[in-house]
């Protein structure tokens, strides 16, 4: 008879459990058709041009993954412009919008605008003239403008705000399938394929819809300097992020562990570089250590800048991460009990990439939230 109560009870439990977690913890997926626009042509690498690894294929290759994973797929609605004001310069947001309409100013027929000069310490003025501003607006060369390049960064915006918001909404995880990525973008300028920071919109989105602190854990490959940079001074939104040391690695001149915050922001932004060719186990060690003080801090909601270019296989990346690596990641952050939003970053083409994302998000939806039993939720 006992034996009989024991075995119904865990019946029961082990019924109830999956039942529960696929209501609660499945993830949603939003993305907007603009990401398939943007389609660069000119990549300097090491000093050669070379053909540009963030292209809409990603968006494709990746989109497509997810329909095969059978996850609910939803277009982002347009959540216009004031989510990517509380954000960036409005005059930076001013020249990215009418850049590709002045075009004529620069003398040549072109398919692509991309800064020649770029200003130094020292060299505060704002030109008026075109090509000055392609270089005071925009990081560097691998973010050139074409015709449609600020129709798929809006596009990009829009899934991450909407996945911000239905994240809020449910409690439960989103993930925005954003493309171009965004992480390299600064409050001012375009870096590093990115333009608008959609993972710092999320974020300040969700500070603004929860009225609580974030936190944001960046887990690309490379140092997320541009989300630093906008919540530097900033005490109610924490910044982690974990890549490959930037000593002799994009974007270089950022992404040290001494860099803490500054003013009020002092002691709230967290940077863990590990040394190139890191497997699993140095990765993963320091990203539950960038989780831990996630936790720490407690943030009411979570926006993960989710890159996929720490894969050992990834054309670019300096780290040796494999598709179990990315599984286990996912199932340390799916620990967190609130909402958390996925960002798209980084990771370009390569046969894993796939099956990378499935892993990390399959991993998440895995994990089970210490603080939250199945009833309640
Ligand atoms: N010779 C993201 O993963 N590499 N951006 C520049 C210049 C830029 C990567 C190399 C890498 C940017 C979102
Ligand atoms: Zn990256």
């Amino acid at each position: 008879m006992q034996i009989s109560a024991l075995s119904m009870q865990q019946t029961n439990w082990t019924v109830l459990l999956p039942l529960c977690q696929r209501r609660c913890m499945s993830m949603v997926v939003f993305h907007s058709r603009a990401s398939q626009g943007q389609n660069p042509q000119s990549f300097f690498r090491h000093g050669r041009l070379v053909a540009h690894p963030e292209t809409s294929q990603r968006y494709s290759v990746l989109l497509d993954a997810l329909n095969s994973g059978r996850f609910e797929i939803r277009v982002a609605d347009d959540c216009g412009l004031d989510p990517i004001n509380q954000v960036h310069d409005h005059d930076y947001v001013e020249f990215l919008s009418s850049a590709w309409s002045r075009r004529e100013e620069l003398g040549i027929d072109t398919d692509e605008m991309l800064a020649t000069q770029f200003p130094r310490r020292g060299m505060e003025a704002r030109p008026s003239g075109l090509q000055g501003l392609l270089g005071f607006y925009l990081g560097d060369t691998s973010t050139g403008i074409r015709h449609d390049t600020w129709e798929a960064v809006r596009g990009s915006v829009h899934a991450a705000v909407a996945a911000a918001d239905f994240a809020v909404r449910s409690g439960g995880p989103a993930y925005a399938l954003c493309r171009p990525p965004g992480h390299h973008a600064y409050a001012g300028y375009a870096g590093g394929f990115c333009y608008l920071n959609n993972a710092a919109i999320a974020a300040q989105r969700m500070h603004s819809t929860l009225g609580k602190p974030v936190a944001v854990l960046d887990i690309d490959v490379h140092h997320g300097n541009g989300t630093q940079g906008i919540f530097y001074e900033r005490s109610d939104i924490l910044t982690v992020s974990i890549h490959a040391d930037t000593r002799n690695y994009f974007p270089h001149y950022s992404g040290h562990a001494d860099e803490t915050g500054a003013g009020e922001g002092r002691g709230y932004n967290l940077n863990l570089p590990v040394p190139h060719r890191s497997g699993d186990e140095r990765w993963l060690e320091a990203v539950r250590t960038g989780f831990e003080r996630v936790q720490s801090f407690a943030p009411g909601g979570l926006v993960i800048s989710l890159g996929l270019d720490a894969s050992i296989h990834d054309p670019i990346g300096a780290l040796r991460v494999t598709t179990d690596g990315f599984r286990a990641a996912g199932r340390i952050i799916g620990q967190f009990a609130g909402p958390i939003t996925w960002v798209q970053e980084g990771g370009y083409l390569c046969e894993e990439l796939s099956q990378n994302l499935i892993a990390v998000l399959r991993g998440a939806e895995s994990a089970k939230s210490p603080g939250v039993t199945p009833i309640q939720r």
